[in-house]
Order: C-alpha cells, then sequence, then structure tokens
C-alpha cells in the first residue's frame, strides 16, 4: 500500500465543535507536534516533560496573550496517531481558537484533512481499517445499540472475525496449492468434497454477517413505526399517549386526521419515528382521499404498523375485510392493536383477527392503560431481529457489505470450479481474489482510492 500522507507535517485540528462552549481542544500530531506547542507555551518545558503528563501553562507569541489552557503530551508510538501528538485545552471561544491555530500554523504547523488523525493512526497500525470506520460511526450513531455496535468494532470484533475468515481461507488455498506441488498422476491429495463444504461454511459465516447490515441500518436511521386503522378508532388519541403529550387533534368526528403527523421518540434505546396516519375508508371527499393516498404510502415505507382496532364497535365483514386486506399487503412487521377496551370487548377483535396470526394487544390509547404491554410488544418485534444478531457483530457500514458480498461471489465461483470437476489451479484464483477482495475490510490490501474514499468522510479533526 502506498503512502498517502507526507509524514513530515505536523498537523493540527479543532477537535471539538466550533462555537462557544466552556472547553475547547486543539489537537496537534506529528514529529514537531510538542516543540511547536513549546515555542510558544509559557509553562514547563514540554520537550522535557514525561510523556502523558497535562501542563497548566499560558500560549503566547512574545506579543499577545491568548489564553490559560492545560497541555498534555504524548510521545510516539504511544499515542492515537502512533506520532507525538499534544492536546491543549483552552477556552471554548472562537477567537481564542482561530488565534491559538494561527500561532501553530505560524510556527510550523499545518491544517489537517477531514479525518487525518485517524488516517495516521491507521497507516502507523494503531488501529485496522475496520476500527477507522468505527471512529467515524460511532459519532454518527443515531441509537444506543448503534453505538454499542460501533464500539465492538472499535475493540476490534469485526476485525476478529474477518482474520479467522481470511486464516480458514489462506488454509484451504494451502491444502489446494500443495496438492498442485506434490500431487502425481492426477491423484488428488486433498477432497473435493472436504473443500467444498469448508468453502460452504466461510459462505455461510460472511453472508450471515453481512446480512445484519439491514438490522444495522434500521438501528442508525431509526424505526419507522405507523398508525393506521379505520377513521375514529382512535389513532392520533395512541400517538399522544404514547408521547405523553396532546400532539395530535383527537375527536370524535370521524376523519379528523388528514395530513399525516411525524414525531420521533427514544424508547428503550431506539429511536422511532412514529407516523398518525389518516384513517382508512371509502370517501367521497377529495383532501382525505389524498390523506388515503398518502397512508398507503406510509404503510409500504414502516417498519413496523400498527393497526388500530376499535374494540367497542362489532367487527363487521366490511370492517374485517379492510383490516384482513391490509395486513396482507404489508411486507414489514405488523401489531394488532385492540383500542378502547376501556369501553370495549377485545375479546371479540381477538376472536375476529386470530386467523391473522399477528401479535395483538388490548389497550386503552385515552387512558394509558396496556401501553407498557405494547411498548414491550413492539421492542419484542424487533428483539427478533436483534437475537438472531446479537452473537454475531452487526455490520454498520455499507461498504463492508459490499465487501464480503464480492467475497461470497469469488468462493461461490470456486465452489462452482470444485463442484464441476475443474482443476485445483483454477480453484486457486478465485481463493486467492476472495482474499485480496475480503483483506479490503482491515485494510490489508486496501488501495489509495479506497483510502481516500473512507477517510474523506469523516469530518475535520478526527
Ligand atoms: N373510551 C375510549 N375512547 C377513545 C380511546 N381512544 C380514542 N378514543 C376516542 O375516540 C375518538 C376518536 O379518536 P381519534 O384519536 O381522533 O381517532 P383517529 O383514529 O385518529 O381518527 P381519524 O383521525 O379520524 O382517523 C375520540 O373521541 C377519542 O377520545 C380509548 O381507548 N377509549
Ligand atoms: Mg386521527
Amino acid at each position: 500500500m502506498k503512502k498517502i500522507t507526507d509524514f513530515n507535517e505536523t498537523i493540527v485540528a479543532l477537535a471539538t465543535a466550533l462555537g462557544s462552549g466552556s472547553i475547547a481542544i486543539i489537537r496537534l500530531s506529528g514529529k514537531d507536534a510538542i516543540t511547536i506547542v513549546n515555542s510558544v507555551f509559557k509553562g514547563k518545558d514540554l520537550v522535557a516533560v514525561p510523556a502523558n503528563t497535562i501542563h497548566f501553562g499560558r500560549i503566547s507569541d512574545g506579543k499577545n496573550e491568548y489564553d490559560q489552557v492545560l497541555v498534555s503530551v504524548f510521545h510516539a508510538p504511544h499515542s492515537y496517531t502512533g506520532e507525538n501528538y499534544v492536546e491543549v485545552s483552552c477556552h471554548a471561544n472562537p477567537f481564542i481558537v482561530d488565534d491559538i491555530m494561527d500561532v501553530f500554523i505560524k510556527m510550523g504547523a499545518v491544517s489537517s484533512k477531514p479525518g487525518e488523525f485517524t488516517l495516521r493512526a491507521f497507516l502507523n497500525g494503531k488501529m485496522d481499517l475496520s476500527q477507522a470506520e468505527a471512529v467515524s460511526a460511532i459519532i454518527r450513531a443515531k441509537s444506543r445499540m448503534g453505538i454499542k455496535n460501533s464500539l465492538e468494532q472499535l475493540n476490534g470484533k469485526l476485525a476478529e472475525q474477518i482474520i479467522q475468515i481470511r486464516q480458514t481461507l489462506i488454509d484451504i488455498t494451502g491444502l489446494i496449492e500443495i496438492d498442485l506441488d506434490f500431487s502425481e498422476e492426477d491423484l488428488e491429495v486433498v477432497e473435493r468434497k472436504d473443500l467444498v463444504s469448508r468453502i460452504n461454511e466461510t459462505i455461510a459465516d460472511l453472508n450471515r454477517l453481512h446480512s445484519s447490515f439491514n438490522y444495522a441500518k434500521l438501528l442508525d436511521g431509526g424505526i419507522r413505526l405507523a398508525i393506521i386503522g379505520e377513521p375514529n378508532v382512535g389513532k392520533s388519541t395512541l400517538l399522544n399517549q404514547i408521547l405523553g403529550e396532546n400532539r395530535a387533534i383527537t375527536s370524535h368526528i370521524p376523519g379528523t386526521t388528514r395530513d399525516a403527523i411525524h414525531e420521533n421518540i427514544v424508547l428503550n434505546g431506539i429511536l422511532f419515528k412514529i407516523i398518525d396516519t389518516a384513517g382508512l375508508r371509502q370517501t367521497a371527499n377529495e383532501i382525505e382521499y389524498e390523506g388515503i393516498k398518502r397512508t398507503k404510502s406510509h404503510i409500504s415505507t414502516s417498519d413496523i404498523i400498527l393497526m388500530v382496532i376499535d374494540s367497542s364497535k362489532t367487527q363487521g365483514k366490511k370492517a374485517i375485510d379492510l383490516v384482513e386486506e391490509t395486513v396482507n399487503a404489508i411486507s414489514g412487521k405488523v401489531l394488532l392493536v385492540a383500542n378502547k377496551a376501556d369501553v370495549g370487548n377485545p375479546h371479540n377483535v381477538r376472536k375476529a383477527y386470530g386467523h391473522l396470526n399477528k401479535p395483538l394487544v388490548e389497550m386503552s390509547a385515552l387512558t394509558g392503560k396496556g401501553l407498557k404491554d405494547l411498548e414491550r410488544q413492539i421492542t419484542s418485534l424487533l428483539a427478533g431481529a436483534h437475537e438472531q444478531f446479537s452473537d454475531s457483530l452487526i455490520v454498520t457500514s455499507k461498504r463492508q457489505k459490499e465487501v464480503m458480498v464480492r467475497t461470497v461471489n469469488h468462493l461461490t465461483d470456486a465452489r462452482q470450479t470444485l463442484e464441476q470437476g475443474g482443476g485445483y489451479e483454477f480453484v486457486s484464483v478465485d481463493l486467492r481474489q476472495a482474499l485480496d477482495v475480503l483483506g479490503e475490510i482491515t485494510g490489508e490490501t486496501a488501495t489509495e482510492d479506497i483510502l481516500n474514499n473512507i477517510f474523506s468522510q469523516f469530518c475535520i479533526g478526527k
């Protein structure tokens, strides 16, 4: 792999958010990081202080004094980037930050490019590429579960699994190549069916890993949850009850909600994007008709649907047909809500819709009774997906998923050659390609383009 960064340069950037706050942190990395800061630091001689120590002092260039600061000093290779590394904590006034950065630049530092600190950490072997990507993912994660996953990746869990899979592939390739070197008279030392089954296991491992990506996407973007049902069944009342505030207008008049209402809420650490929709029914009213059209589009783009049913009404054929038709057309997960349990008979709802085989919650959106049960059922709908992936790592990057899919393609070619009696030399070519591609995840075989692409998506200072 070619070196991208000119390591002669010492880079500087603001690591914290720009704007006013209490403290801002400016970081420097490179050969001259310590001497540059030391040249404008009034306090201890930073060149002489031990590594991993923090020092109080002032930043002054002789003409002007800029701020009182705390300086943390790290020595190569024991730092985030593996280089000499300094963090300067100053007061978070944008003028102060600007002035101090300018002074450092005057003394020889250069402004860092996006992700350059982490890129250097990668190029200096402080972390593999999957860990570097986890740094950016952890900052962007939109749920606690998303953070947990990125943290596991940062701790090297994904890299561990990929290294293991690559080792298996190296072993298989080794066997095949020994066979090519030593077997005489077309006698195969290693049995084809053994090779096929080992390749199959590897394909299964990779498929399991990358199929978790869709689940990760759910966690990251938030889970879309639509509340649907006939008019007047209590959808808006339910939204208000979930949010704990009177967000949507409710009334006894059917057709109250026309435009869908969107609200975000975090339940058990997961972000939900809740949509209260216009009630489904035949209508001649143009505005209501448009609302219903939109409800249908929300149904098709949501991850979870709450189908609300009014248990204070008898379930006539028309109502049953509507629920059945809608539920059958939904590809996502559906939860039936037998609402108005305070005045109705949810048991009848259970009887009328039992044949749909969908989970059902009895509750009262008006009084809030049954709300906890509803929340439990919603999380358990997701928990199904979570359990499936909880022991394996969740792949959060599209790039990583695509690398795995490409690896599986090469492995499938190798398997096909084996099954069709093709020569081991061809199998070996496919396996070597698979190994090469898979190495892109940890960065062992990543090209300059791949690295540029990854790190350009980072923010400056990371
Ligand atoms: N007793 C009782 N009344 C409820 C309950 N939930 C909703 N209601 C009442 O039912 C009526 C309709 O409620 P909404 O929340 O507006 O119904 P909706 O499904 O949003 O109706 P549209 O927007 O017209 O589709 C209101 O008068 C609510 O007070 C409940 O659990 N128990
Ligand atoms: Mg409504």
